[in-house]
């Protein structure tokens, strides 16, 4: 399969400005802080959002500030951010682990003066800038079309089972804004293909042992289980080790999110069919150009799009593609 990139046109216009925007950086005295809080810190996924962001902070003469928690849960993450806020930083880039768990605690930064631009995830409903609701504060969503891309994993999954059979989604939990999005998009594509049933979604916390258990759980009701689209990271790493412990590698079809190094061995033994990998080091990139664009006095866009690149057994060699593995 060809590289295919998906960029939305509000990604071109933010290249745009902030091109604009990084030819005044020399003008600027000030050298601005600027905090990122992962999802968590030990996932491949940010960190390569980091380098990103280290790149374009290396660019403007900024500072960045990487502080996160263990493990994807608002629980670990709130303490964080509280001590992130008492530092005073210039701007708060943060991947809130909860749509609606991120509010008030993201609203003590805004009513500090802090300015927030959300990164991967988002609060409320994402549209920002409105003046209307309470999470519609944060100054800019930087991120993938997650709908889209779940879009994409149920073609790639419907094609790889022959447009029939049973799939599941596994996903890490409800409330989180990216892995909703993705499971939504591809239930909706799902219905284009009526000889498809698709199962109920098994939630995993983010923990790919519980993901591989619970394939092979699935499995066992039903035997003629046909594919699973892992829906992050660690749920596509979990189902595709619990399709190789049953024994099913090839026979049960795996569309994974996300690419982790170990992704290039799974698509070349045949356990993955076909990767989503998202663009992180932009998204961090993005994120702090914006916040540096907004420092600076320049309006910023509400929604800056990245885009994906797919990988499967065709492209997973070429350099254009292998460069958006993340990294370790
Ligand atoms: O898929 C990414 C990220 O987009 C999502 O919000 C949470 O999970 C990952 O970090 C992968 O583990």
């Amino acid at each position: 399969m060809e590289r295919r990139s998906f960029l939305k046109a509000s990604a071109v216009a933010a290249l745009v400005s902030v091109t604009a925007v990084a030819g005044q950086a020399q003008a600027q005295d000030k050298k601005f802080t600027i905090a990122l809080i992962p999802g968590l810190t030990t996932d491949a996924f940010y960190i390569t959002m980091r380098k990103g962001a280290e790149a374009a902070a290396a660019a403007v003469g900024a500072q960045l500030v990487f502080q996160g928690a263990p493990d994807f849960n608002p629980v670990t993450q709130v303490p964080v951010l509280d001590a992130i806020i008492a530092k005073k930083p210039d701007a708060i880039l943060i991947a809130p682990t909860d749509k609606d768990q991120l509010i008030q605690p993201l609203k003590k930064a805004s009513d500090a003066g802090i300015p927030v631009i959300t990164v991967d995830t988002f609060i409320g409903d994402g549209v920002y800038q409105t003046g209307k609701g309470d999470a519609e504060f944060p100054l800019a969503y930087v991120a993938s079309d997650n709908v889209l891309g779940g879009a994409i994993a149920a073609r790639a999954l419907a094609k790889a089972v022959g447009e029939k059979g049973k799939v599941y989604v596994s996903n890490v939990k409800p409330g989180i804004s990216t892995t909703d999005q993705r499971e939504e998009g591809f239930k909706e594509e799902m219905k284009k293909f009526p000889n498809i049933q698709v199962l109920e979604t098994q939630f995993n916390d983010d923990d790919a042992n519980k993901a591989a258990s619970q394939l092979q759980a699935v499995f066992a009701r039903n035997s003629d289980l046909d594919g699973v689209f892992g829906a992050n990271l660690f749920s596509a790493l979990g189902a595709a080790n619990g399709v190789q412990q049953a024994g099913q590698t090839g026979k049960i079809k795996v569309v994974a999110f996300d690419a982790p190094t170990s992704i290039v061995d799974n698509i070349n033994s045949g356990l993955v069919d076909l990767a989503i990998a998202q663009h992180p080091a932009e998204i961090g990139y993005f994120g702090v150009m914006a916040a540096y664009a907004h420092l600076t006095g320049n309006s910023i866009p509400t929604a800056i799009g990245t885009g994906f690149t797919v990988i499967d057994k065709s492209n997973v060699a070429d350099e254009n593609v292998a460069k958006f593995i993340y990294s370790n």
